[in-house]
């Protein structure tokens, strides 16, 4: 058995509005005790947390005056100080507000996108302040009930200008910071614009400063399109464009859960954790979750330290799925290559594709091969189950 307890170098961050959940839901009122961000502070100290990440409005309630603000940044520094905390990634609350019911950067209405822009860049001062050195997008109210009501192809082009904006004022102000836009297909609008991370990457691509932006992928979001987190998330470190993740769990097809990581699909974590450990991700693990609605202030400690526990058993298991004899001969098996055609390999050329067309292959006898994928699971599910 290891040491599973959470240190610096692991990178283990929450949001203040994780933690601090006090249980409210569509259907009921808060169990909780609302903690204030500078108790939360000394609560992820205590769990053995490295960083907290904020939206402006957990930190600096929307009605505070600057003197307000000024005071609760200072007794924040603080601290963070007394604890050590640092504050990787902060974000903007661009969806309680009445203001925001139909949008921020979407919004059919001009001046409601030009208060998105105000109160973002606000944000982002704010952040930087703090020391964030990435900082999120999450458009939980760019979407629609009705497509009626607005055009996705002028949604999208001004989430674009938007966006384009802001990486401009980031750059003006000579900030030390890159964007991650996060993806969620619904909820609480009836559909969200840009719904998963590939459809995020592939809006990217269209921005004025790409190299600036990336993507903050989520378990939940991609488990409620019922979409393979793991392949979203190597697709978006292929790119290059994994800037932050926020880890949590839940089932398909349910509502946004943001269940403690691991608590319901193991097999998947298991195999996120595995890819992000065998690529040396060295960004931010930050908890996107909260504790079940049924406890208390001692389950919400449980359940941070659930979290960060359950990811370092599984990066245990990593290594050891890594290290087993049984799995690896079977992976050497699986992957046997004789070199045969090597050739084909390594791009194009003409000779390659005259040679490719004329080569005759053996599809029956090719199609023969056992893959031994059976084996190779329960040997996985057995290393998942402790048994090996
Ligand atoms: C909100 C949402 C999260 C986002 C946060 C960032 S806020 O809790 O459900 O997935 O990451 O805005
Ligand atoms: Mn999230
Ligand atoms: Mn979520």
């Amino acid at each position: 058995m290891g040491n599973y307890d959470p240190k610096p170098e692991h990178r283990f961050t929450f949001g203040l509005w994780t933690v601090g959940n006090a249980g409210r839901d569509p259907f009921g009122s808060e169990v909780r005790p609302i903690i204030s961000p500078v108790q939360i502070v000394h609560l992820l100290a205590e769990v053995g947390a490295y960083g907290v990440n904020f939206h402006d409005n957990d930190l600096v309630p929307i009605t505070a005056t600057p003197a307000e603000r000024n005071r609760i940044v200072a007794d924040f520094k603080k601290a963070l100080a007394d604890t050590g905390l640092v504050v990787p990634m902060a974000t903007t609350n661009l969806f309680s507000d009445p203001v925001f019911k139909d949008g921020a950067f979407t919004s059919n209405d001009p001046k409601v996108r030009a208060y998105a822009l105000h109160k973002t860049m606000h944000a982002i001062d704010l952040g930087v302040e703090l020391g964030a050195k990435v900082y999120v997008f999450w458009g939980g109210r760019e979407g629609t009930e009705t497509d009626a009501s607005k055009s996705a192809l002028e949604a999208g082009k001004r989430f674009r200008e938007a966006l384009n904006f802001l990486c401009d004022y980031a750059l003006d102000q000579k900030y030390d910071l890159k964007f991650a836009l996060e993806a969620k297909p619904n909820e609480p609008r009836g559909n969200i614009y840009l719904p998963t991370t590939g459809a995020m990457l592939g809006f990217i691509a269209t921005l004025a400063h790409p190299e600036m932006v990336g993507v903050n992928p989520e378990v939940a979001h991609e488990h409620m399109a019922g979409l393979n987190f793991m392949h979203a998330v190597a697709q978006a470190w292929d790119a290059g464009k994994l800037f932050h993740i926020d880890l949590n769990d839940q089932l398909f097809g349910r509502y946004d859960q943001d269940f403690r990581f691991g608590a319901e699909m193991i097999k998947q974590a298991f195999f996120l954790v595995k890819f992000l450990e065998d690529v040396k991700y060295s960004g931010s693990l930050h908890f996107d979750a909260h504790a079940y609605r049924t406890d208390g202030p001692a389950g919400v400690k449980a359940f941070a330290r659930g979290c960060m526990r359950t990811y370092l058993i599984l990066k245990e298991k990593a290594e050891k799925f890594n290290a087993d004899p049984e799995i690896q001969a079977l992976l050497a098996q699986i992957n046997a290559d004789d070199g045969a055609y090597r050739w084909s390999t390594g791009g194009y050329s003409t000779d390659k594709a005259n040679r490719l067309k004329t080569e005759s292959f053996d599809r029956v006898a090719l199609a023969q091969r056992d893959l031994m994928y059976e084996q190779l699971d329960q040997l996985t599910i057995e290393l998942l189950l402790g048994v090996r």
